[in-house]
């Protein structure tokens, strides 16, 4: 009886599912951040001079934690954080432990709670994955130097007794001719995949094998490490970091990436937003590199940018500091988060913070100083988070902090605020890599078309920016205006959806 009645109830129940499906047919609206992991907004965030939670002058990853409402509300989807390991050096591009946290910045404890608070946000990290090098204090190094014998001497590439270095500052180059150095790549990997990490940035990625075959023999390490990665996670992300402003140099690193980051558009925001060079050739130059990484990997995922914390600050930089210095910075601002890709935005620059280097000036209460002033403290505008580790050096002095600029509909914040709202809202401008440069382009209005089609979704949009000190009128037939006017002012830009079945129209 009882059998016979479990039986019944069973029944009833795949009628009832069957039922309340042909009443109430739910169709789910597509998410295309699902289909497309790899594409985000991201933030880098040098961790000491973000974010301070506990009173010492230093930036933490509790900081960060508790301002992911600030990542929120600009509306980065993901971040990029610089090296959080322990390291002797301010930066920590110099790792003397790849399995524990900077005890300035907390503790494995802490990253973890701030990696899962994020994915309740929905908000993807990134780390820094520094193994071009060890720091000259790391473990390996130490018992290498110290014994021709040693398991780890073999770790480091000798030269009549002395370890290679790339680069200066206690940095010994690891040898990845020795299969036991990938796997400790490997393990450290999956040591922070598991912690639920979305991937890596890796830097220095020319750097890591040398010599004549460098470019391909690199690409081919980075494709195993990627392979690696995502047999633990599909979706993970890998971008390697190739210091080269032309795009040549970049494109056969996709053999292994995911993404490169694209110094060539940096180059060229520079370049012709800051210093007006040549401007007609501006999107005709961002499509050569597009198209060459194209011919590699036909479904790239680029990362553009406009500053980082290897080059002086955008807001700093010759052609941008002099004259129409806000103006040009929304464009450029304008220009990168409507590229493809997962733009990179570095902390600071959505406010208009500057940055230079010194080359070894003294600092009164800090010391001698290199690249510290382009890596500065993020100005809050109120004590609560800021960090004070590094003494002011004036530069930003007449800079509106973040306080002063959230209520100010103009701020450079809320122009940052506002074209990453309409770039996620805008699948054209959030996702796929299409890119043609806009039929009528001159020396002072240079466009492009994104254009993006997944099952049923299809959109064109058509960016236009001018790129000259004189207002301009355009006559385009578009179906919305998303920004701007078809009157662009000086450095404005028009952003509008035109007919995606005549995109040939535009281009
Ligand atoms: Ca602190
Ligand atoms: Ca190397």
């Amino acid at each position: 009886m009882k059998k016979v009645f479990s039986i019944f109830v069973v029944i009833l129940l795949v009628i009832g599912l069957y039922a309340c499906k042909e009443e109430d047919p739910i169709i789910e609206p597509i998410d295309l951040s699902q289909i497309y992991p790899q594409n985000d907004v991201y933030y880098e965030i040098f961790v000491r001079s973000f974010a301070d939670s506990d009173g010492n002058g230093i930036g933490d990853l509790n900081g960060i934690t508790q301002n992911l409402d600030y990542i929120e509300e600009l509306g980065a989807t993901a971040i990029w954080l610089m090296p959080i390991n322990p390291s002797p050096s301010y930066h920590g591009y110099s790792i003397t432990d790849y399995y524990d946290i900077e005890s300035d910045y907390g503790t494995l404890e802490d990253f973890q709670n701030l990696v899962d608070e994020a994915s309740l946000r929905n908000i993807d990290i990134i780390m820094d994955l520094v193994i071009n090098h060890t720091s000259d204090q790391h473990p390996w190094y130490i018992s290498a130097l110290n014994s021709t014998s040693s398991q780890y001497r073999d770790y480091y590439i000798w030269n009549n007794g002395n370890a290679y270095e790339s680069f200066v500052g206690g940095m010994k180059d690891l040898n990845f001719e020795n299969p036991e150095v990938i796997a400790e790549v490997e393990n450290i990997m999956s040591f922070y995949l598991n912690m639920g990490v979305h991937g890596f940035r890796i830097d220095a990625a020319k750097h890591l094998i040398e010599g004549n075959n460098a470019t391909i023999e690199n690409a081919l390490l980075i494709f195993e490490f990627n392979q690696y990665m995502k047999e633990i996670n599909p979706d993970s992300f890998l971008v390697s970091e190739v210091f080269d402003y032309n795009y040549e140099f970049l494109t056969d690193y996709y053999i292994g990436s995911d993404s490169v980051f694209n110094f060539n558009v940096a180059g060229n925001v520079w370049d012709k937003i800051g210093y007006g060079n040549n401007r007609y050739l501006f999107a005709s130059n961002l499509k050569k590199a597009y198209d060459d990484f194209r011919s590699i990997k036909p479904d790239f995922v680029d990362s553009p940018f406009i500053g980082n914390h290897d080059v002086d600050r955008v807001a700093s930089m010759g052609g941008f500091n002099t004259y129409n210095t806000f103006e040009k910075l929304s464009l450029a601002a304008r220009v990168f988060l409507t590229l493809p890709g997962s733009p990179f935005i570095y902390y600071g620059d959505e406010i208009g913070m500057k940055g230079y280097r010194y080359e070894g000036s003294n600092i009164p209460g800090y010391g001698t100083v290199y690249d510290e002033y382009r890596r500065q403290p993020f100005l809050w505008g109120s004590a609560t988070y800021q960090t004070t580790w590094l003494p002011s050096d004036g530069s930003n002095d007449q800079t509106p902090s973040l306080l002063n600029q959230k209520d100010d509909q103009n701020s450079m914040f809320n122009q940052y605020r506002e074209m990453i709202e309409i770039r996620k809202n805008n699948p054209a401008l959030m996702y796929g890599n299409y890119f043609e440069p806009y039929v009528n382009n001159t020396s002072n209005i240079q466009g492009y078309l994104r254009y993006f089609m997944y099952e049923d979704i299809e959109q064109a949009v058509l960016v236009l920016h001018n790129l000259s000190m004189d207002s301009y009128s355009v006559d385009i037939e578009y179906l919305e205006i998303l920004y701007g006017t078809l009157d662009i002012p000086a450095y404005g830009s028009l952003i509008v959806t035109v007919d995606p079945s005549r995109i040939e129209d535009y281009i």
